[in-house]
């Protein structure tokens, strides 16, 4: 992913463009994605409706954990340069680049 096509994810994510993604603003913004994904395979497959109701509180789960990872500052709030830093650590986090913040 470029950092052209993160500051553009950002800005969808960022849906009252306050400058920073909420916690609330991730997960539903995140969701819709999935649950959009979620309908075509419900429609394609019956069965599966029985488990979506645990596939969203494990997806929420998830993104939690994602969303508490990528605020660095621990403020509630992603900002574009903690996201772009969190990207650029695990491009830099190759095994074939040593660098000491691995
Ligand atoms: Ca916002
Ligand atoms: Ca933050």
């Amino acid at each position: 992913m470029t950092e052209a096509q993160l500051r553009d994810m950002f800005s969808r994510t960022d849906t009252d463009n306050d400058g920073f993604i909420t916690r609330e603003e991730f997960i539903s913004e995140t969701m819709k994605l999935f649950e959009g994904d979620l309908s075509k395979v419900a429609i394609a497959n019956k069965e599966i409706i029985t488990n979506i109701e645990t596939e969203i509180i494990i997806m929420r789960k998830s993104l939690e954990d994602t969303f508490s990872e990528l605020d660095l500052n621990a403020d509630g709030k992603l900002s574009l340069d903690e996201v772009l830093r969190r990207v650029s650590k695990v491009v830099t986090c190759s095994p074939l680049i040593n660098t000491p913040r691995c």
